[in-house]
């Protein structure tokens, strides 16, 4: 098949590398092969993270219009490549078209956003204790980044990463999941064409353990971003202390409450969980996987959800039909299935979905619990996939301690008509993020995004925050 099929190969120092080509396939069909890619050696990292260093002072001297320039490019033309991009995506990782159309335009703002963000200012000036001496804080770029992306937003995070990395006159060579290396290599063109000199951008794909690990092991790396599971995440810790004591950021997902207060008003209640919990397949960081209801309202919201959720229609993302696309891989499908064994095991009662979808393709019915009790499997672990369960609680203060006993601390919500219910939640809530009357997930670009616990390390990324990653600070005294 290779010669006809799309493939997309590495960029290394402005140059199209091939190597051994290895398939991805649409999760919807698992026999259509989406793309091929060529696979990344250790060396191949290692000539790609040399070309990052020897480009990296040139780019940090750019005039901030040229730098500008081409981030507002590859921003436009992400945008103005939406359709097609869309499709690309929703057939690699299995989202709703119209959720990837929403993605792609995510990563396409997200670029535009750090073009314009180069105007902002970029430090401090202060009153210096001492006569005759000016005080100024400045900032550096970090030099090079390596940023190692997960599958479930294949554009939207190696974006959000990217385009700080370069706005702040960084070089980067970008890993992304195995899984999603068409969506990765087409950003790749994209960035490459928008006039990027050689080395400012590198892609290399391949396993984690040896492109990934070069990444963390190499000390011409100035700092590493990642976003993926927490196992992965404490690996890439260890790696970056031990190597250079290289800085590193770490997004690991989450076990994120929505806590639905008698008070609420269960339309708006049904919505949030069914969105927080089961669109995108669940395959969000920010996803409600716990949903933690006071006793009144308890029935009467699971007997609403319920219903919802077994209306929800499965099947293949591209058709508008469909209101949950599949799971992203046949391992990923047997963790879930082998989660609501856990479940079910554990007490826990199924009163929707439970099962293997019927049609082909690694498909699974969103899946609702009750009965289930804070301390269970099901309510601890990143299941990450359309699995939600219900926790009872008497009241606020037990809702409270309930949503925030947990080793995650990414999103937190709460649904209620109280005015103070909602402030207190705000106050105690032990997330990085909170929502009222609104899903877990859903977030905007410009605003800081992170967590606490396990779910996070390092500086907030997106909006203005993500200077504090991708830049040093620097305080100088001036005599005069
Ligand atoms: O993640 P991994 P996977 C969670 C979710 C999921 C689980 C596993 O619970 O079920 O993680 O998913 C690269 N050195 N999240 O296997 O392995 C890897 O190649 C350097 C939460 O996809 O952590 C990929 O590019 N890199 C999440 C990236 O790390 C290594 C999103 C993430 O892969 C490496 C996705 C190594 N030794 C999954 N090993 C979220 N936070 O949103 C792997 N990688």
């Amino acid at each position: 098949m290779t010669g006809t099929m799309p493939h997309h190969l590495n960029l290394v120092d402005g140059e199209w590398v091939d190597g051994e080509r290895r398939a991805n396939h649409n999760p919807a069909r698992p026999g259509e092969v989406v793309s091929e890619y060529a696979l990344a050696d250790r060396n191949t990292a290692r000539a790609a993270i040399e070309a990052a260093r020897r480009a990296q002072p040139g780019w940090a001297r750019q005039p901030v219009a040229a730098r500008m320039e081409i981030l507002d490019r590859i921003g436009a033309t992400l945008l103005r490549r939406t359709e097609e991009l869309a499709v690309l995506l929703a057939r690699e990782e299995g989202k709703l078209l119209a959720e990837a159309r929403g993605e792609v335009v995510r990563a396409g703002q997200t670029f535009r956003y750090y073009a314009h963000q180069l105007l902002q200012p970029q430090g401090e000036v202060y009153s210096s204790t001492r006569p005759n001496v000016h005080a100024e804080v400045r900032r550096r770029p970090l030099g090079v980044v390596g940023i190692i992306t997960p599958w479930n937003y294949p554009l939207a995070i190696p974006a959000w990463k990217v385009a700080p990395a370069l706005a702040h006159g960084n070089t980067v060579v970008l890993k992304p999941a195995e899984l999603v290396t068409a969506s990765a290599g087409e950003l790749a063109r994209i960035v490459a064409e928008s006039g990027t000199p050689p080395g400012v951008f590198n892609l290399v794909m391949g396993a984690g353990r040896v492109v990934g690990e070069e990444l963390l092991t190499s000390t011409a790396v100035d700092g590493v971003s990642f976003t993926g599971g927490t196992g992965t995440g404490a690996h890439v810790a260890r790696q970056c202390i031990a190597h250079g004591n290289k800085r590193f950021q770490l997004e690991m997902g989450g076990k994120n409450p929505l806590v639905v207060l008698d008070d609420a008003d269960l339309e708006v209640a049904v919505r949030c969980a069914l969105d927080g919990s089961f669109f995108s397949t669940g395959q969000r960081c920010t996803a409600s996987s716990r949903l933690i209801v006071q006793a009144n309202i308890h029935d009467r919201f699971v007997a609403a959800l319920a219903t919802a959720v077994s209306a929800l229609r499965v099947g293949d993302p591209l058709d508008p039909r469909s209101d949950l696309g599949p799971v992203v891989s046949p391992e990923q499908l047997a963790q879930n299935l082998d989660y609501v064994r856990i479940g079910r095991d554990e007490g826990a009662t199924v009163v929707a979905g439970g099962e293997h979808h019927p049609d082909e393709g690694q498909f699974m019915r969103p899946t609702l619990f009750t009965d289930a009790r804070n301390t269970m499997r099901v309510a601890r672990e990143e299941i990450f996939g359309p699995v939600s369960c219900v926790i009872r609680v008497n009241d606020l203060d037990e809702a409270i301690d309930v949503a925030g006993d947990t080793d995650f601390g990414l999103s937190a919500g709460i649904v209620t008509t109280s005015l103070s219910a909602a402030e207190r939640f705000k106050r105690d809530a032990s997330a990085g993020i909170v929502t009222v009357n609104l899903p877990t997930a859903g977030t905007e670009l410009h605003l800081p995004f992170g967590g606490t616990g396990a779910s996070n390390h390092g500086p907030r990324e997106q909006g203005g925050y993500a200077r504090d990653f991708y830049s040093v600070p620097v305080t100088c005294y001036t005599g005069w």
